[in-house]
């Protein structure tokens, strides 16, 4: 008798759990990392990719679902491959850091990752963890809310992926194995990209420069990713204020602005509203330069905010946006009480701040 109230509690609870995952999807992907031609900056370069795609395919999940990613590395090079920010709740082998919780994939080898996303919800990415791949593996992992919930503010009309990163004229590896036998700090780089585009600033670019589509009256969701190996970014678009609901797959007290500081990493959703004139508006991003006297890329990225009913692009004209200093003046960190600047400059690694900057116009 009393096996058997067990056996049937047991039952119960296996139900139960069974139909509170009936929602969840396990997803299957393949990762197919090689050597593809890519032209940036005027030069064809033999670039590392996923499945040919820089930057690589973008992985949209529900809170709750499983992913299985088989990664095949026909690279020349070591390679694994990090979920950036997943918590990886009992998967730790999951996790990706090359000989921390794995061994590398090594050229012609196949591995398959599986883990559960529970309880995150926003943008996260992926991206090699083996010396500088992650120059150019990685993408974009977005969460959306758990199956029959909501995001926690109006549903956005579209939701676009802008993901920054750095670029080199050299190959990445040679950058950092040159400075490893030299001892010289690694060369900067030679661009920043806006998914996968340095834009109209730079040399034979602009053709290719990434265009956001907008409509007047609609809200939209940009998933802000700074995918760049070493450089905290300013982001900001020209006319337009937005307002932050989401940061590293967490969703936050929404606030608004008009400039966004990301350390290498870290991921910021925003919503914008097209509420402009209908035109072309600089979506732009460029160097915090968060260590003195150190050299730095100073280059500015840019896409186009476009409107739909803007009369482009023949008679389209695309507004400046106005960038913050690449510094914030000393003046203004010690203007704030200094608990708060202790604070803001503590938390410059973990989280995303909100940088009061006097601004210079973009030349
Ligand atoms: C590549 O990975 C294997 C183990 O998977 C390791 O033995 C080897 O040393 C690695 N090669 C390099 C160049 O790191
Ligand atoms: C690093 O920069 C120097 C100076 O511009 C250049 O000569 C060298 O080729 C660069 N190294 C790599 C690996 O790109
Ligand atoms: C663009 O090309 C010109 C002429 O070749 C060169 O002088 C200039 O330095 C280049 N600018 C950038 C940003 O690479
Ligand atoms: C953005 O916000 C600032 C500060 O509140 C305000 O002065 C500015 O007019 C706003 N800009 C737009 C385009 O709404
Ligand atoms: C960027 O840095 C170069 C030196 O690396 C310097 O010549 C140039 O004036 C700087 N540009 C800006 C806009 O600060
Ligand atoms: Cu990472």
């Amino acid at each position: 008798m009393e096996a058997n109230s067990c056996f049937f509690f047991g039952l119960l609870l296996l139900l139960a759990s069974t139909m509170s995952l009936a929602n969840a999807k396990v997803q299957h992907h393949e990762f197919l990392v090689q050597a593809t031609k890519v032209k940036r900056l005027c030069k064809t370069h033999n670039t590392i990719t996923v499945n040919g795609m820089f930057p690589g395919p973008t992985l949209e999940v529900n809170n709750g679902d499983t992913l299985v990613v088989k990664v095949t590395n026909k690279a020349r090079y070591n390679l694994t491959i990090h979920w950036h920010g997943i918590r990886q709740m009992r998967t730790g082998w999951a996790d990706g850091p090359e000989f921390v919780t794995q061994c590398p994939i090594r050229p012609g080898g196949t591995y398959t990752y599986r883990f559960t996303i529970d309880g995150q919800e926003g943008t996260l990415w992926w991206h090699a963890h083996s010396s500088w791949l992650r120059a150019t593996v990685y993408g974009a992992l977005i969460i959306y809310p758990r199956e029959g919930t909501s995001y926690p503010f109006p549903k956005p009309k579209r939701e676009t992926p802008i993901l920054l990163g750095e670029w080199w004229d050299g190959n990445p590896i040679d950058v950092v194995r040159e400075s490893t036998r030299t001892g010289a700090a690694p060369n900067i780089s030679d661009a920043y990209t806006i998914n996968g585009q340095p834009g109209d600033l730079y040399n034979c670019s602009s053709e290719d420069t990434v265009i956001v589509p907008i409509g007047s009256g609609e809200t939209n969701l940009l998933r802000v990713i700074n995918a760049a190996l070493n450089q905290p970014l300013f982001f900001t678009i020209a006319n337009h204020n937005f307002t932050v609901v989401g940061a590293d797959a967490s969703y936050l007290k929404p606030f608004t602005t008009s400039v966004i500081m990301l350390g290498p990493g870290q991921t910021t959703d925003v919503l914008i509203s097209g509420d402009q004139l209908p035109a072309r508006y600089y979506i732009a991003a460029r160097a915090y330069q968060s260590a003195q006297n150190a050299p730095f890329d100073n280059t500015t990225t840019t896409a186009i905010l476009e409107y739909n009913s803007a009369p482009c692009p023949a008679k389209c004209l695309t507004s400046k946006p106005i960038m913050p200093r690449y510094q914030p003046s000393t003046t203004q960190i010690q203007s704030l009480p200094s608990a708060t600047a202790l604070k803001v400059l503590g938390k410059l690694r973990s989280q995303l701040i909100l940088m009061k900057t006097s601004s210079s116009q973009l030349a």
